[in-house]
């Protein structure tokens, strides 16, 4: 936060990086929020803050296979679905869809760092399940569509429904709906327009859970469709009033780059905004980057915002909460013991480009950012992979003395720039940075242009990634490639950039492994 901000100033999104469909309740001074978590294992990452701005991971509430079932040939952005958290009677409560097994399921904790108990099961259709009870202690279950169902929470048994509610203003797939009592009203939030640009929130209320619900006077009360907002895609929201009163409205939006069309490489993130009532409506402004809370309000209290680097030096003995795998994490894939200090990670016999390689991930949070690692592959092929999925991935490996670039996207497959290093543990690094390029102009003397453009190069496009190995004599650069084919516009699907560390043959050790945004020094 510079010092030309206001002191309740603070920066979005509060959780970069692949984390959509976000999901918050407070208990007292402290607010718990989950995220989707698709194909990956494990699953719903679980964070805690004090302020609303400034988020720790606290866990994962589906962190035991027995939880989590993703079958093997479960499709990359399928899995696991937008989540709820409630707290009630003494409890938090998790719901979610498992698309892969067509079931929604709900787990429970008195601790929401875990552990969750195990799931209880829902045949019903939709996506985006949330809970609300009633007066009478009534439990009503909301899906997409927009419809819910009364159910036992307990045991998952459906008591009535479907119940029509109210679907928005029309616009296409109606969902996320998280049903709140206020006051007299229960309040319907629905998010519509789909997940992309298209994305708004709309408001309506009722007397009681049932309806009939009436629309709010301007809906959608948020959308940033058709603008040319840095911030796009604004939506998928749950309400929360902080301690103090006042309220926040959480939602996921994306951060575009580029033109023409603009682009996102880090899928979908999690930003607040404050919310005021007028009339009885919740009002929002558009979401900026840098959002100015209400002074005196929750997240005026926000500490300086951590900077985001972040090192393992596997010398633990359990692994963080941020490391994620696809699909499976099987307990013979991967060791903190067998080399002290080091995490061994063991091939399953996939390659990256099929699913249930060994890869252990983390979120690509920053556009300009590095991530580094130092690899001993042994006699293996092992190395440092940048995917959204297995057929969107730019891997820096090293086998047999050499290392070199592996790029898939889509069909094909080429490999870039090869280097000799000596055996033994070797330093990756793969780096990414963007720069706006502006289009090329003609001048007047028939002269092509491109500003910001070192002369004679034209930049690849507005994302770079960049591959180096540590030698004796320096860093060497192996390849720099365009970083758009690694975006949700190329790859589609519901997830962002992971960034990982991987085997495919044999086994391989990894001393370390660094990350930290582009601006943070090394310690
Ligand atoms: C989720 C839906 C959505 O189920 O995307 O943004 C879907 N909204 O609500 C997958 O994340």
């Amino acid at each position: 936060m510079s010092s030309t901000q206001p002191a309740h100033a603070y920066r979005n999104p509060v959780l970069p990086g692949f984390h959509p469909d976000p999901s918050v309740c407070r208990v007292g001074e402290d607010y718990y929020l989950v995220c989707s978590s698709f194909e990956y294992f494990p699953g719903v990452p679980i964070f805690h803050s004090r302020d609303l701005v400034n988020w720790r991971q606290i866990g994962n509430v589906l962190d035991r296979p027995g939880q989590l079932d993703l079958p093997a040939d479960t499709d990359a952005s399928r899995g696991i679905y937008a989540p709820t958290i409630r707290h009630h009677d003494g409890r938090f409560w998790m719901v979610t869809t498992n698309v892969s097994l067509g079931r929604h399921l709900i787990v429970t904790a008195t601790d929401p760092a875990g552990p969750w108990s195990e799931p209880v099961y829902l045949d019903l259709p939709h996506v985006d399940p949330s809970l609300a009870w009633d007066d009478n202690g009534d439990c009503w279950m909301t899906v997409s569509g927009v419809e819910s169902y009364r159910i036992d929470p307990e045991t998952g048994t459906v008591l009535e429904g479907p119940v029509p509610m109210w679907s928005g203003t029309g616009g296409q797939y109606p969902e996320a709906p998280h049903l709140y009592r206020i006051g007299e009203w229960w309040y319907l939030l629905v998010s519509e327009g789909g997940t992309h640009t298209g994305h708004a929130v709309s408001i309506a209320r009722a007397r009681t859970p049932r309806g009939p619900f009436e629309p709010g006077p301007a809906n959608p009360f948020l959308t940033h469709r058709g603008t040319n907002r840095p911030i796009q895609a604004a939506g998928h929201a749950d309400l929360v009033q902080a301690v103090d009163g006042s309220w926040w409205m959480i939602l996921l939006g994306i951060r575009a780059r580029g033109q023409w069309p603009p682009y996102h490489v880090l899928g979908r993130e999690t930003f607040v905004v404050p919310v005021r009532w007028v009339d009885g409506w919740p009002v929002v402004d558009p979401v900026e980057e840098v959002t100015v809370a209400p002074a005196g309000s929750a997240p005026a209290m926000a500490a300086a915002p951590g900077s985001g680097a972040r090192r393992d030096d596997f010398d633990g003995v359990r692994l963080a909460p941020y490391w994620i795998s696809p699909r499976s994490r099987p307990e013979n894939s991967w060791s903190l013991t067998e080399r002290s200090g080091w995490l061994t990670l063991r091939a399953s016999g996939a390659t990256l480009d099929r699913a249930g390689a060994t890869v252990l991930g983390r979120r690509q949070q920053h556009h300009d950012c590095r991530a580094s690692v130092r690899v001993d592959p042994g006699t293996g092929r092992a190395g440092l992979t940048l995917r959204v999925d297995e057929a969107h991935h730019y891997d820096l490996e090293v086998s047999g003395g050499t290392t070199r670039v592996v790029g898939r996207v889509g069909p094909f497959r080429q490999v870039f720039g090869e280097h000799r290093v000596a055996a033994g543990a070797v330093t990756l690094t793969v780096a990414t940075r963007t720069h706006d390029v502006l289009p090329p102009t003609v001048t007047s003397s028939g002269q092509v242009s491109t500003p910001g453009a070192p002369l004679g190069v034209r930049p690849a496009g507005s994302d770079t990634v960049v591959f180096e190995v540590e030698t004796d004599d320096g860093p060497v650069v192996l390849a720099e490639l365009d970083g758009r084919y690694l975006s949700t516009e190329v790859a589609a699907g519901f997830t962002g950039r992971v960034i990982g560390m991987y085997v495919t043959e044999g086994s391989a050790a990894f001393d370390w492994f660094d990350y930290r945004p582009a601006a943070v020094p090394e310690d």
